[in-house]
């Protein structure tokens, strides 16, 4: 066991860099290469790795402390390393990981007036670094020293400056290209400028004409010119780049943060994973939006511009043009209903499967029952029936009865049914508590006052909440089959339509049967088209012949 004094390696040209996050603590267990500080500099910040494994004995920087090459980070108990042999610097220790350098190149000092392409500098130990921003577009003048991408390799991102001024003719990069030391990244146009060393280069920016010491020959005027730009210059001004650092950056991106909207809790307002996290859950428990979102939210709940699927925008029209119109503002329900359905349709991976069911002797059951009970004021409909018929199908297929969590599938013990109800404010759903207790005069009587509350635009929430599985049935009005939209979170919807006399083959002969239309719609990633087949294959079965609910 030897005690090892882990130092910060060579940096390159950075003189003096700030510690800005300390990714371990003592007592941790460090791997070789394992990160184990962020420094910072005004336009790079970079990880500093182990070169040693050992166990964490002694921090001795801390947030906020400048450090240099050299400087001690801490101090690892390093197993099998024997205390002669601890390297005094991280370069130079057996196995040591490779120094984050981001080098500074001095400058190549030229000027022209035509074309000046500039590469990607010297970059250090890099290669094949992505570019993770660019913050530059053809046409724009670019400055002297002005920042034109940001690069990143798994321990360090930095700013690629423009060593002209000039026209940006043409960007040769774009996000998620690796580039590498020599690379072309840009072309620039009317350059003139001159960039020696770091200090003089941004003398050089406020200079607009070439000093006469420098300047090019006439006969290179026209050429380009290659000229290699510093891959980091102190003291110049950072472009808003969000201030974190680049395993925190790697995690938003991976999320989808967009980092420039959190808000950073660290020193100097950096972003810390922490930061990510908790930006995330507020957006997916709806205490915030990110711009994006706000900018593509549905106006008023009637739809966005399509231009968060990556659309084309909804087509203006002037009505007006083409004859006489009158604009009339959607009722508060149908635009709530509206965004719902909209991100229903949206949202799931929807199929409908559509089949027949022989309604014949069920029919006459109900209008018989019917004329039975005509004095108890209760009409028992053939919605009653389907609910009743769809609970026992639902027991036997219960994911149909589910919703998503998740990864995770909620699967509900209780069967509560929504209905569609056409109302003059729009369609509403109430909900039919527990379906697998009651009978079939209970839900009609229910159903029926239910209707009544959403014509009288009485509902409630608690009227409207809770469903397990919704019905939508036109049978009262006509049609053959529709697609009904599933109701989030609910992952299946079952649609009827009007039943009608069809010829139907018993095997001998055409019989003349009723017919109901059913349309069963579906959420895929949920449920396989076969148990949807099956799911209406079995409630074909019960209509049919009602008294198998009762098995
Ligand atoms: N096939 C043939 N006739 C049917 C039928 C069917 N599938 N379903 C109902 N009918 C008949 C009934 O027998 C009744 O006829 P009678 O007046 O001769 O007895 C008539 O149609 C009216 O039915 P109803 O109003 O008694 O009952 P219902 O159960 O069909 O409907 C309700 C109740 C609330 C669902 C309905 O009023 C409604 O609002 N439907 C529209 C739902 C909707 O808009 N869905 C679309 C959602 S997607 O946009």
């Amino acid at each position: 066991m030897a005690l090892v004094e882990v130092q910060v390696p060579d940096i390159g040209d950075f003189d003096e860099v700030t510690v800005i996050e300390l990714m371990v603590k003592v007592g941790d267990t460090v791997k070789t290469e394992q990160s184990l500080i962020t420094v910072e500099s005004d336009k790079a910040s970079m990880e500093i790795p182990s070169s040693t494994a050992g166990v964490v004995k002694e921090m001795r920087v801390a947030l906020g402390d400048k450090v240099k090459q050299g400087s001690i980070v801490l101090v690892v108990e390093a197993a099998g390393v024997a205390a002669a042999s601890a390297a005094p610097t991280a370069a130079a220790a057996p196995g040591a990981a490779p120094a984050p350098v981001a080098t500074v190149t001095p400058v190549v000092a030229s000027a022209a007036s035509g074309p000046v392409q500039v590469h990607v500098p010297d970059i250090g130990d890099f290669k094949d670094v992505v570019v993770i921003e660019v913050m530059v577009k053809p046409g724009d003048t670019i400055k002297v020293e002005q920042s034109l991408v940001t690069v990143e390799s798994d321990k360090a991102s930095m700013e690629i400056p423009s060593s002209h001024a000039g026209v940006l003719k043409q960007l040769n990069v774009k996000v998620g290209d690796t580039v590498n030391i020599g690379d072309l990244l840009a072309i620039l146009e009317g350059a003139v400028s001159v960039a020696a060393a770091p200090v003089a280069a941004a003398t050089a920016a406020l200079v607009p004409a070439v000093p006469a010491a420098v300047a090019a020959p006439t006969a290179l005027a026209s050429a380009v010119v290659t000229v290699t730009a510093p891959a980091h210059v102190p003291g110049a001004p950072t472009l808003g780049l969000p201030h974190a650092s680049p395993s925190v950056r790697k995690f938003a991106r991976e999320l989808g943060v967009p980092l420039e909207e959190v808000k950073g809790s660290g020193l100097k307002g950096r972003i810390t994973e922490a930061d990510v996290q908790g930006f995330t859950k507020a957006v997916m428990l709806g205490a915030t939006q990110t711009k994006a979102q706000a900018a593509k939210a549905p106006a008023g709940g009637s739809g966005g511009d399509g231009a968060g699927l990556g659309l084309i925008p909804w087509p203006k029209v002037d009505f007006a043009k083409f004859g006489p119109i009158e604009r009339k503002e959607m009722g508060r329900i149908k635009k709530i209903s509206g965004a719902n359905l909209l991100r229903n349709a949206v949202m799931i991976p929807a199929v409908t499967n559509h089949d027949d069911a022989d309604i014949t002797d069920l029919e006459a059951f109900r209008v018989s029952t019917n004329k039975e009970n005509e004095k108890s004021g209760v009409k028992v409909t053939m919605l009653a029936f389907l609910i009743k018929a769809g609970v026992a199908a639902l027991k036997k297929y219960p994911e149909f009865n589910s919703s998503l969590d998740g990864d995770t599938l909620v699967y509900k013990n209780y069967w509560h049914i929504g209905f569609a109800a056409d109302t003059p404010n729009g369609l509403m759903v109430p909900v039919i508590r527990d379906c697998d207790k009651k009978g079939v005069l209970q839900i009609s009587q229910e159903m029926s006052e239910m209707a009544k509350k959403a014509r009288d635009g009485k509902l409630g929430p608690a009227d409207m909440s809770g469903a397990t599985f919704t019905i939508s049935s036109l049978g009262g009005i006509g049609g053959k089959y529709f697609t009904p939209i599933i109701n989030a979170p609910e992952v299946a919807i079952l649609g009827v339509c009007k039943s009608s006399m069809e010829p139907v083959w018993d095997g001998k002969q055409f019989v003349p049967r009723l017919m109901l239309p059913l349309s069963l719609t579906w959420d895929h990633r949920v449920i396989d088209g076969a148990a949807a087949a099956r799911f209406n294959a079995f409630l074909g079965q019960i209509l049919s012949d009602f008294r198998r609910v009762l098995l």
